[in-house]
């Protein structure tokens, strides 16, 4: 069996990695391996510290997404088994290589974040007029698709229908796009709801297959990760609360310890004490089995985790 160390790095991002696998079993063609490390950013910054499980709550969780999204929309998920490194299982991935569009898909349920200050300043949010009046975190009438380059560095910059339509090249194309992010949400958004979560906003990422470049008929694939508290928005909606910002379902033990140490919040990132990192940890295995419904002893069994029965002190 190969080793992590032993395929190409095509990628790294901040808690992420992504290998080449070249041509994995039959008929997938190109493939790349996902891998979701334990690391965990707050105003984005990576702390030291990695959160034991993180990785693989994230990974078991857009597995969950993929498998319940597929008739809305096709997805990259090839294997969580099958060309898996042992040491990777739980938390990685092979997925079909794709040509990515250049834009990142995110849709708005509520109004938060970066929407908001946009929002406060202008009225609109990437060319959608909203509502005058709203308050912070307060529901949109209907979701609403923002997208926004990527950038290679810094924050990616919010960008109208129109722009983003302009740099996939296909206005059509990019209908398509934006009315399955919509449909994803509002499925997603609907049965977290049901699970006493909140999910405020995401962001997608897809592309086209590839060797699929006639115009006509090229399929839409949804990529990257999904539906993840590190490409989401998730509150607890016990204490939900119109006019103000949101704990984060995931992170807020570590921001409100972060915000109490005195930490400027500019890299580098302070290390995380162990109190901290149980009580993160635990939230993350929360968020899985609020939304997946199930404990997430059964991921780490279907993805071949190895058993060391350390979440049976829990
Ligand atoms: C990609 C081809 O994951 C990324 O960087 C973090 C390490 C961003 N990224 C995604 C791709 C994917 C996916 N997902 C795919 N299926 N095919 N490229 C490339 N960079």
């Amino acid at each position: 069996m190969t080793t992590l160390a032993e395929l190409p790095l095509v990628a790294s991002g901040k808690v992420r990695e992504m290998y080449d696998l070249e041509e994995v079993g039959y008929g997938h063609g190109p493939a790349l391996l996902m891998v979701a490390s334990d690391r965990i950013s707050t105003y984005d910054a990576v702390h030291p510290t990695p959160i034991p499980d993180k990785g693989k709550v994230l990974t078991g969780l857009s597995v969950f997404w993929f498998e319940r999204t597929a008739d809305i929309v096709a997805n990259h998920l090839i294997s969580t088994i099958d060309g898996v490194p042992e040491e990777a299982r739980g938390r990685a991935l092979v997925v079909r290589k794709l040509r990515m569009l250049p834009v990142e898909c995110v849709v708005r349920g509520y109004i938060t974040g970066s929407g908001w200050r946009d929002y406060q300043a202008t009225g609109s949010v990437s060319g959608i007029a909203l509502p005058a009046g709203l308050r912070e975190s307060e529901r949109l009438p209907e979701p609403i698709f923002t997208p926004s380059t990527k950038a290679d560095v810094g924050h990616d910059e919010a960008i109208d229908f129109e722009r983003a339509a302009e740099l996939v090249g296909d206005r059509a194309l990019m209908e398509r796009v934006r009315d399955a992010s919509i449909e994803l949400y509002s499925f997603a958004a609907e049965h977290a709801r049901e699970r006493g979560v909140i999910l405020a906003d995401t962001k997608f990422e897809f592309g086209l297959d590839q060797g699929d470049e006639l115009a006509a008929g090229q399929t839409l694939v949804l990529g990257d990760e999904v539906l993840t508290p590190d490409s989401s928005r998730y509150w607890p909606a016990d204490g939900y609360q119109v006019g103000r910002g949101q704990p984060s379902f995931d992170k807020q033990y570590v921001r409100d310890w972060a915000t109490a140490s005195g930490w400027d919040k500019k890299p580098p990132a302070p290390a995380i004490p162990e109190e901290v990192v149980a009580g993160t940890r635990a939230r993350y295995i929360e968020a899985y089995e609020r939304i997946a419904g199930e404990p997430f002893q059964a991921w780490l069994e279907r993805s071949g985790v190895a058993a060391d029965g350390s979440l049976e002190s829990r």
